[in-house]
């Protein structure tokens, strides 16, 4: 039994100490440099190039390497019963509560403005919001969604989380599908952690944020794919949005034509908004190997009917 190891855009090293550091004995394969296509059994996988699981008759299981599995779902070529995993982990969802509230703390700050300012050589002094007058919506109330609401509760902003079902979570008022406009109407920051599926693509779309109020903020934490770049950068120019955070996008790395990288109202991250760290998920992956092996049922496996 083999594991096979398929980084794109990461860099395999760290995922192959940590898997040998808990288990010498695996024969941990890196893809493309495969010695017996028969003996893979568990992937480990992160933005694969489409088709190649199917060069692997005996493969039973694929881990993400991350939270989000759009990058496998999307495959329509991995035959049905092969399993998914994902990741949940306390330092990710950490990172990514943290990031969030970073940046919501920078827009009510008014970071934009002073950086600018200070290109200028310019001392402005501007009022800034205070939390507790602030309203943040976050898109997509799951793992990730709730630890960023806790987070932001905790600092004293208000709340609003729109997931398909309903929430019982004292940190956040919680809105559900047919509620999208009464939720939207209200916010002055919105925060996206949805994942990626046929129904949430283009969900970032000049109808849907022309819902927002004017001035209103938005965060995408994302998949590139929630946004439609044009109708972004249109309600920006128009002022009906005040600023952007983008740390995900459509293509990544971001190419250098991109709109986004020089317009003045919007901040690029590089998808650092949170990182998985292989030590810390070395443990759940591992344990879904010898699950796998003894027949046991698979930690944070995904529903692949329901597509996240
Ligand atoms: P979860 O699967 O735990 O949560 C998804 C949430 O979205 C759920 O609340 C779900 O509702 C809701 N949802 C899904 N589809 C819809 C829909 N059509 N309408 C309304 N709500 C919907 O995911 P995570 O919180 O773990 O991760 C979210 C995403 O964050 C990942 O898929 C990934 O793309 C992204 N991510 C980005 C990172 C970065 O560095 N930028 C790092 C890690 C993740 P319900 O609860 O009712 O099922
Ligand atoms: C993830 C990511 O899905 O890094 O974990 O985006």
């Amino acid at each position: 039994m083999s594991i096979l190891l398929v980084c794109q855009h990461r860099d395999s090293k760290p995922w192959f100490k940590a898997f040998k550091e808990k288990n010498p004995d695996l024969d941990i394969q890196v893809y493309p440099e495969v010695e017996n296509p028969n003996d893979i059994e568990f992937a480990i996988s992160w933005r694969h190039p489409e088709g190649i699981y199917k060069n692997y008759p005996n493969l039973k299981v694929i881990a993400s390497m991350g939270a989000g599995v759009h990058h496998v779902l999307k495959d329509q070529t991995i035959p049905d019963d092969v399993k998914i995993t994902r990741i949940v982990d306390e330092n990710l969802t950490r990172d990514m509560a943290d990031f969030a509230l970073l940046n919501t703390l920078f827009h009510i700050r008014n970071y934009n403005f002073h950086i600018a300012q200070q290109q200028e050589r310019n001392w402005q002094i501007k009022a800034y919001r205070q939390p507790q007058e602030t309203k943040v919506g976050i898109l997509g109330m799951g793992v990730l969604g709730q630890a960023v609401a806790e987070k932001l509760y905790q600092n004293d902003f208000q709340v609003l989380g729109w997931s398909k079902s309903k929430k019982e979570n004292k940190a956040f008022r919680s809105f559900t599908e047919n509620e999208f406009d009464e939720f939207m109407s209200q916010l002055d920051i919105l925060i996206c952690l949805l994942p990626l599926t046929e129904e949430t693509e283009g969900v970032l779309n000049y109808v849907n944020l022309k819902k927002l109020p004017q001035g209103a903020k938005i965060i995408n934490l994302a998949r590139g794919p929630h946004v439609v770049v044009d109708d972004l950068i249109q309600l920006l120019n128009e002022e009906h949005l005040s600023s952007a955070v983008l740390d995900v996008f459509d293509e990544e790395p971001l190419p250098n034509n991109s709109p986004f990288w020089s317009h003045p109202k919007v901040l690029v991250t590089p998808h650092v908004a949170s990182m998985t760290d292989p030590q810390s998920v070395v443990n759940q992956i591992y344990d879904n190997i010898e699950n796998m092996k003894n027949g046991k049922d698979l930690k944070n496996q995904v529903d692949r009917s329901k597509k996240y």
